[in-house]
């Protein structure tokens, strides 16, 4: 209970939203992952000081409460990574072990493309995420994200971009190759994403090396990068007047992003990130920024032990959510969807750690609350909204499935 007194003596005179971060804060001492019990006690306590938004905050919360189905799209006993719609509908799915495969619209079963250049698959790494160019409709490049071996057993991260002819890849180009190969097989990332001026923004974790990659801008990995669509580096990139620098670099201090979206709305690139126990996050990526890690964290080393007793500092970048207990992020859509009209303006994010389906609510670049819409899912590996409208969600072992509603759409 004493976690709830604030609320007798929090100021009227607040702004909503720093009543929201208040309550936030209060509550993350045991849980930042508002459940909807405790959400619920704290609305009705707030109702005398600020009704309208906190009736608001209620009424999502029960419309969010429909039942939702998943039905199963594409059955695959594998692990499905990134997942992305051609113009013409037709999903492309991108398999951990290094598969590629094409589901042709109103079909059943996924035909697989053959000719990937050589992957290392094992632990986290394997054949990642993909994107399809912006103007594919005219150039057919699509963009994917993979392990590359460098055949004496170490193996970084890669970006390559080619196109699919028939049942095959071809003109296959890395267009960005981290200098961060290590025998270690965790952290690879990697999320991919294109901005509203045809930039290529992507993901790499920090290999397992937080002592050396993330802070240092001389060095890939543990960094959000961003390129041109055919690997040029941005001449506004934030560090290219540093001759040490890797020049791709957009922003550093991260520990290994597995989400990444463009807000449909504000053009910005929004990550989600791995953090250590109790310390995922995330974060609205900005030019040049230190994002912290591992100076700066809400988390503890798994075994228990400390990592830092740090959870700010000047000049770092605070997150805009951070989990505790962690949920292991994976995947992330923004709805726009008028299939889900209480959804909208929201994200979804998948939880590999509890089998979740977990919606983040926003107001404008806050966020406001993170609750569960789905569970009982096997490790939840990706989410996107599909071109019908649909949410499709990626899990382990089982495929894709497409979220249903039992209220009218
Ligand atoms: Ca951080």
């Amino acid at each position: 209970m004493m976690k709830y007194l604030f609320i007798i003596i929090c100021p009227i005179g607040k702004t909503t939203m720093s009543l929201l971060r208040n309550i936030k804060s209060k509550i993350q001492g045991n849980t930042k992952f508002v459940r909807k019990t405790s959400l619920i006690i704290v609305s009705c306590a707030l109702v005398p000081f600020c009704a309208n938004s906190f009736d608001t905050a209620l009424a999502s919360l029960s419309k969010s409460e429909q039942n939702i189905t998943a039905q199963l799209h594409l059955a695959d006993t594998g692990i499905p990574w990134g997942m992305v719609w051609l113009p013409n509908g037709d999903l492309l799915i991108t398999l951990r072990d290094g598969k590629l495969k094409r589901l042709k619209k109103g079909k059943a079963l996924a035909e697989t493309i053959s000719g990937l250049p050589e992957i290392a698959v094992g632990r986290q790494g394997g054949l990642l995420d993909i994107v399809v160019h912006p103007d594919y409709a005219n150039n057919g490049w699509i963009y994917f994200s993979y392990a590359k071996p460098d055949h004496q057993g170490n193996k970084s991260t890669a970006i390559m971009r080619a196109k699919i002819e028939g049942k095959a890849l071809t003109e296959q180009e890395d267009i960005y190759v981290a200098q961060a190969y290590g025998r270690k097989g965790n952290h690879f990332g990697s999320r991919l994403a294109f901005d509203n001026e045809g930039y290529l923004y992507f993901s790499i974790g920090d290999r397992g090396q937080r002592d050396k990659n993330p802070q240092d801008i001389t060095r890939d990995a543990g960094k959000v990068y961003r390129i041109h669509d055919d690997g040029r580096i941005p001449a506004d990139n934030p560090f290219v007047d540093n001759d040490e620098a890797k020049k791709a670099i957009y922003s550093y201090g991260h520990r290994n992003p597995q989400g990444m979206v463009k807000h449909p709305i504000t053009g910005d690139i929004w990550t989600h990130e791995h953090g250590p126990r109790g310390g995922d996050e995330i974060n609205l990526i900005g030019k040049g920024k230190n994002y912290g890690w591992p100076v700066i964290s809400y988390g503890i080393n798994y075994s228990g032990t400390e990592i830092t007793e740090l959870t700010q500092k000047k000049g770092m970048e605070q997150p805009l959510w951070y989990w505790d207990p962690s949920i292991a992020p994976s995947g992330m859509a923004y709805v726009t969807s008028e299939k889900y009209p209480h959804w909208q303006g929201n994200l979804l994010i998948g939880s590999l750690k509890f089998g979740q389906i977990v919606m983040v609510t926003l107001a404008g670049n806050e966020v406001v609350k993170a609750e569960v819409i789905k569970d009982e899912l096997t490790r939840v590996r990706n989410i996107k909204q599909g071109p019908d409208g649909y949410i499709y969600v990626a899990v382990d072992g089982q495929g894709v499935y497409k979220l249903i509603t039992d209220k009218p759409l």
